[in-house]
């Protein structure tokens, strides 16, 4: 399998909760090379352009201000397989859902807390990579 390219991001949940450390102690531990990484908190405009495929859903203004509500740490992790290595690393997205061991079953609160995100299919982890990265961060 081909080394893949996934962004991942630590939610303001976990930073704010100090978790930032823990959370990339499992992603070094699961064998995932960081190619690039920041903090920054994003506006809630940033949010919204981030998460616009969700912008008809009901949970839409409340992901947005929780996402733009404090310091996140966004990275790119490569990986053979990384988009599904990270899902897999993360659990479903509801923490009550995910299986045992999983970043979110362990760490996450609830549906909207569950500390972390990842890309879901290839398409959209070129454009959440290009959101937050520029080529010259990735060399
Ligand atoms: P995931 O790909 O696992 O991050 O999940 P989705 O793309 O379905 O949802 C994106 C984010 O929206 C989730 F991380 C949390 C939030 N969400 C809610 O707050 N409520 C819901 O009912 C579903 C998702």
């Amino acid at each position: 399998m081909a080394i893949e390219r996934t962004l991942a991001i630590i939610k303001p949940d976990a930073v704010g909760r100090g978790l930032a450390g823990e959370i990339l102690s499992r992603i070094h531990a699961a064998k995932f090379q960081i190619a690039a990484i920041r903090s920054l908190r994003l506006t809630k405009a940033e949010a919204e352009g981030f998460y616009a495929v969700h912008r008809e859903r009901p949970f839409f203004g409340e992901l947005t201000d929780f996402m733009s509500s404090g310091k996140a740490v966004v990275m790119v992790l490569d990986a053979e397989g990384a988009i599904a290595k990270w899902r897999d690393t993360m659990g479903a997205t509801d923490p009550a859902k995910a299986a045992p061991g999983t970043i979110r079953r362990e760490l996450g609160t609830s549906i909207q807390y569950n500390c972390t995100h990842g890309s879901d299919a290839p398409q959209t982890a070129a454009f959440e990579i290009g959101y937050f990265f520029a080529g010259r961060d990735l060399v």
